[in-house]
């Protein structure tokens, strides 16, 4: 038998055995079992050399070559069963979890103080059967202006106050448009509010904004009167401001309305007495109205013989600013959380 493949293969144990008892990690582990058992390995090699054994030597030499991959497989077992609980043990150890430290606080955020006075509003006209309508913050020029009875040269149309996408569209500058629309549809009686973005050409400063939000409302059937829009928005002033809320109507101009009128309400600081709070004059302008311009209906497609109708126009900030007392509507839109969750 030949000495020399005895001697081989107990070279080749010996030196597999000492890499794997300084392996360390998993892939080690792999490299070692290619290098020696894989298809290219030492021991593989070995084996394919048998056809220059001479025949009577075969069974033997086989049989010393499977006991060598026995042992080298035997311990490539051991030494994955150590490292295994090595990896293990390290794992244990870097990540571990101390269930007694106290839990992060989930905080939670609430209602923007312009969210919480719209949702008022909102409660307040839906609770009277009208619906909610939003429409394009970008909108032509037709349904800004020229279907509203503004006509091409008047002076809000002026670029000092708006914003010019270019010749035939804007940023809305109200949110009026949005009852144009409906009303063009055609689907009478209407009684809709629309709030929104709106935006006009203006410096910051505590009263205004270049981009603030309306709440316009609109009733359009037959036989409504002026008398309608006061009593409606009697209802929403006391609704808003307190039972004991007294309004008051002052004449106004506006395109769309014919008469128009400004409402002021009764300060509900000091009940009407003056205070700081009103400037000493009992009274706060809240918003703008009117009975839609026949105008307005024939160019919106309703027959202002048949129907006649009201609307108003109300800033949300304004009544934000006035619900919660607040003197600067730069306030509104600074995202301070320490101002904002006072609300
Ligand atoms: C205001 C004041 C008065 C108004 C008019 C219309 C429409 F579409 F019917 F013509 N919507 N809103 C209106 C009327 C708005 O804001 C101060």
């Amino acid at each position: 038998m030949d000495l020399n493949i005895r001697e081989k293969l107990e070279n080749i144990v010996s030196r597999a055995v000492s890499k794997l008892d300084e392996a360390g990690t998993p892939e080690a582990l792999n490299e070692i079992r290619v290098s020696f058992l894989g298809k290219k390995g030492e021991l593989t090699g070995v084996l394919k050399s048998m056809r220059d054994v001479a025949p009577e030597d075969r069974p033997k030499v086989g049989q010393l070559v499977n006991e060598a991959r026995d042992m080298l497989e035997a311990k490539l077992e051991t030494v994955r069963k150590k490292i295994e609980a090595a990896v293990l043990a390290k794992k244990l150890e870097t990540e571990i979890i101390d269930v007694t430290l106290p839990a992060r606080k989930t905080v939670f955020g609430h209602r923007h103080p312009n969210t919480i006075a719209l949702e008022e509003v909102e409660r307040i006209f839906t609770g009277m059967g009208y619906e909610v309508v939003s429409g394009p913050e970008i909108e032509y020029d037709l349904y800004n202006f020229e279907k509203l009875n503004i006509p091409a040269n008047h002076p809000a149309k002026d670029e000092q106050d708006t914003f010019y996408i270019n010749k035939e569209i804007v940023l809305r500058t109200q949110t009026s448009p949005c009852q144009a629309r409906v009303m063009e549809q055609g689907k009478l009686p209407i009684r809709m509010i629309s709030p929104g973005r709106v935006f006009r050409s203006d410096e910051v400063d505590a009263t205004h904004s270049p981009s603030f939000h309306q709440i316009e409302g609109l009733v359009v059937d037959k036989h409504i009167t002026f008398a309608d829009l006061k009593g409606t928005l009697e209802q929403f002033a006391k609704e808003l401001f307190g039972e004991d809320t007294r309004t008051k109507f002052r004449p106004h101009h506006f395109p769309f309305t014919e008469p128009s009128a400004e409402m002021d309400v009764s300060c509900f600081k000091c009940g009407g007495k003056g205070c700081r709070f009103c400037k000493g004059e009992g009274w706060i302008e809240i918003l703008g109205c009117g009975m839609v311009h026949p105008h307005v209906f024939e160019m919106c497609g309703i027959d202002p013989e048949e129907y006649t109708g009201f609307a108003f126009g109300v800033g949300l900030e304004r009544i934000a600013l006035l619900k919660y007392e607040i003197d600067d509507m730069r306030l509104l839109y600074e995202n301070d959380d320490r101002f904002l969750k006072q609300f």
